[in-house]
């Protein structure tokens, strides 16, 4: 079904981790060549590197111009994820390499993911787990009291999706929302602030939720935290770039913000150790659409596009 004019299966390279079940399916319709990290160099990539037309990768990989320059006939690079910030777009625009990746089949689970994790900070969901295991309730007696999301604004950086997604579940718990774009929206009732200061200083849980790349690279610095106030709660399902994590360590360090969720990091999978030792502070392995279900429409998502492509048909995901 996959092949092509001359019979063959089209060769293409899978950066793991993506789920088995995907790669067998992935093996069955392609000639498959499986690298454990976009660092790995083994034989089998290097000695087929000619043959190799497509990649599948995490969102995260990093298949930046010298990684796609090893394959000097490559025709696709397929994201297993909706953020493809880890993707050159720009040397694969100017090299005729398509590029797709998996937008909406995983918004329900990255906005679930950001709600959990606001719910988690403020009502100290991992702290009271900690508490009671170690004993303390019994010895210590009662938990400090934890803060209730109703009636607080949740500002959101990065109105798309994802975004949207959480407002509507923020809502629910009785929050209100507002948020920062690029460019204010007008099909949104929620108020507009100009720039991430101008938010974080309105809102009292500031959740990212925008893409990362050179655009929002530390967006979130000392002024935009400081902005937010002792009061206010960091959330990041989004990506670690976006986040200045020295200024967002020098901020827990100080109290001069009240906690922080996070699901993502600029350098995965190291985390600033740093942030270890705040109890106010949740930290989850990037696994905001970690759930079965979403990594295997995202998985199928990211073959249906590769298929696409190689059977002549428009990109269901084309983002260059
Ligand atoms: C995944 C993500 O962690 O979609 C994204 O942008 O960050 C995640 O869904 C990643 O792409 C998995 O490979």
């Amino acid at each position: 079904m996959s092949e092509s004019s001359d019979g063959a299966k089209p060769c293409v390279l899978l950066i793991d981790p993506i789920p088995s079940w995907i790669v067998d399916r992935a093996r069955d319709l392609f000639d498959l060549i499986v690298l454990p990290h976009e660092d790995e160099r083994p034989a089998e990539f290097l000695d087929n590197v000619d043959r190799i037309l497509g990649i599948a990768m995490p969102g995260f990989a990093r298949v930046n111009a010298a990684m796609m320059a090893l394959m000097p006939n490559l025709q696709i690079a397929a994201c297993f994820g909706v953020g493809y910030d880890g993707i050159d777009v720009s040397y694969a625009k100017q090299h005729g390499i398509a590029v797709s990746n998996t937008p909406e089949v995983l918004t329900d689970c990255v906005a679930d993911l950001g709600m959990a994790l606001t719910l988690a900070t403020l009502r100290k969901v991992v702290e009271g787990d900690r508490y009671v295991r170690a004993g303390r309730w019994r010895s210590e007696g009662i938990l400090d009291l934890s803060h209730s999301p109703r009636g607080r604004c949740l500002g959101i950086v990065g109105l798309g999706r994802i975004g949207m997604e959480l407002a509507k579940r923020a809502e629910a718990f009785g929050m209100t929302i507002a948020y920062y774009n690029r460019s204010e929206r007008d099909d949104v009732p929620y108020p507009y602030h100009a720039s991430a200061v101008a938010l974080a200083e309105a809102c009292d849980v500031l959740a990212l939720t925008c893409p990362g790349g050179a655009a929002t690279l530390n967006l979130i610095n000392a002024e935009v935290l400081e902005a937010l106030g002792p009061k206010g709660y960091l959330i990041n399902i989004a990506r670690g770039s976006v986040v200045d994590e020295a200024a967002l360590v020098q901020a827990l360090s100080a109290q001069s913000i009240a906690g922080a969720g996070l699901d993502v990091f600029a350098d995965e999978p190291m985390v600033p150790e740093a942030l270890f030792a705040f109890e106010n502070v949740v930290l989850q392995p990037h696994q905001a659409s970690a759930t079965v279900e979403t990594r295997t429409a995202m998985g199928n998502l990211t073959i249906d596009n590769l298929l696409a492509h190689f059977q002549g048909r428009l990109l269901p995901n084309k983002v260059a």
